[in-house]
C-alpha cells in the first residue's frame, strides 16, 4: 500500500480553561469555539494535507490534552513518548502511547528527564532539541542515545524567547525552516535556509508542513504574505481561542508515516 501521513488529534478537554500558561495573562476560552476551530484544523488535515486522522480517547480531565505534539517524538523508526515539563501535563501520555504502539516501537524518557514534543524539530537526519522551562539537558541526552543508532544527529539549542523551540522555528523542508531570528541563536541551524517571519507577528514562526500542503493561523497575515509570495500554498485557519492557551497549529497533532 502506498505510504500516506497519519495525524494523531486529541479532543478539546473539558477543562480547557485551566490550562497552563507561562508567557500569555489568562482569558477564558469558549469552549465551543476552541471545539470548531480545532474541527476545522482536523478537517484542514484531511482534506489539505490528506492525513488520516486517528483520535486518541478523549481526557476531559486533562486541561492541555489537546496538544499532543508534546507528549511524543516520532521519526519514521520509533517513537519516543516524553515526560512533559509539566507535572500537570505528564497523564497525558499514557492516552497518546496506546495509540503510536499501533505503529512504532515505543521508547520512553525517564526521569529526571523532562521535554515537551513542541521543542523538537525534526529537519531531515537532524534533530533539533530546545533547552526550554520544559526541556532539560538529562532528556536531550536520552533522546540523543535514543535516536543517533538510527542515524539521526540530535544538536541542543538555546530557546531565547516564546514557550518552546516550535513558536521559534518550524519546517518549511527538509533544508528550510520559518523563523523568529530573535528567539533562537541562528548559528545552531548552520547548513539550513532561515525564512524570517515579519517582526511584527513574534508568534509566527510556527507553521505545520503537512502531507502535501501548509497549515497556518490566519493571525499573522504579514508573515502569510511572505510565505505565499515565496511560493508556499497556506491554509489559513482561525485558532484564536487555542492560542489563549499558548497552542499553535504544530501542536494540535502528530504526524507520522503510515508506511515505514
Ligand atoms: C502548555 O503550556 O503546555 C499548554 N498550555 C500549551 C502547549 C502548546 N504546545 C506546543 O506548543 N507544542
Amino acid at each position: 500500500m502506498a505510504s500516506y501521513v497519519i495525524a494523531i488529534t486529541r479532543a478539546v478537554s473539558d477543562a480547557i480553561n485551566n490550562c497552563e500558561l507561562t508567557h500569555l495573562t489568562r482569558e477564558r476560552i469558549d469552549l465551543d469555539r476552541a471545539r470548531a476551530q480545532h474541527r476545522a484544523y482536523e478537517h484542514a488535515l484531511e482534506t489539505v494535507a490528506h492525513c488520516a486522522l486517528v483520535h486518541v480517547a478523549p481526557a476531559p480531565d486533562l486541561p492541555d490534552a489537546v496538544f499532543v505534539e508534546d507528549t511524543a517524538l516520532v521519526v519514521d523508526e520509533i517513537a519516543i513518548i516524553t515526560r512533559p515539563g509539566a507535572a500537570s501535563r505528564r497523564p497525558e501520555t499514557a492516552g497518546v502511547a496506546d495509540v503510536l504502539r499501533r505503529y512504532r516501537e515505543l521508547r520512553y524518557v525517564e526521569a529526571p528527564g523532562t521535554i515537551d514534543g513542541g521543542d523538537v524539530v525534526v529537519a531531515g537526519r537532524r534533530v533539533f532539541v530546545g533547552r526550554s522551562s520544559r526541556t532539560n539537558d538529562h532528556a536531550i541526552a536520552q533522546v540523543r542515545a535514543i535516536l543517533q543508532p538510527y542515524g539521526y544527529e540530535v544538536v541542543a539549542v538555546d530557546v531565547l524567547g516564546g514557550l518552546h523551540l516550535k513558536s521559534a522555528a518550524t519546517v518549511v523542508s527538509a533544508n528550510q525552516l520559518l523563523v523568529n531570528p530573535a528567539w533562537i541563536p541562528a548559528r545552531a541551524f548552520t547548513g539550513l535556509d532561515l525564512l524570517e517571519i515579519d517582526p511584527q507577528e513574534p508568534y509566527a514562526a510556527n507553521i505545520l508542513k503537512a502531507g502535501g500542503g501548509y497549515i497556518y493561523s490566519l493571525a499573522f497575515p504579514r508573515t502569510a504574505d511572505r510565505l505565499q509570495r515565496g511560493g508556499l500554498q497556506l491554509d489559513l485557519i482561525d485558532m484564536s481561542e487555542l492560542a489563549k492557551a499558548e497552542g499553535a497549529v504544530t501542536c494540535c497533532s502528530l504526524l507520522l508515516n503510515s508506511g515505514k
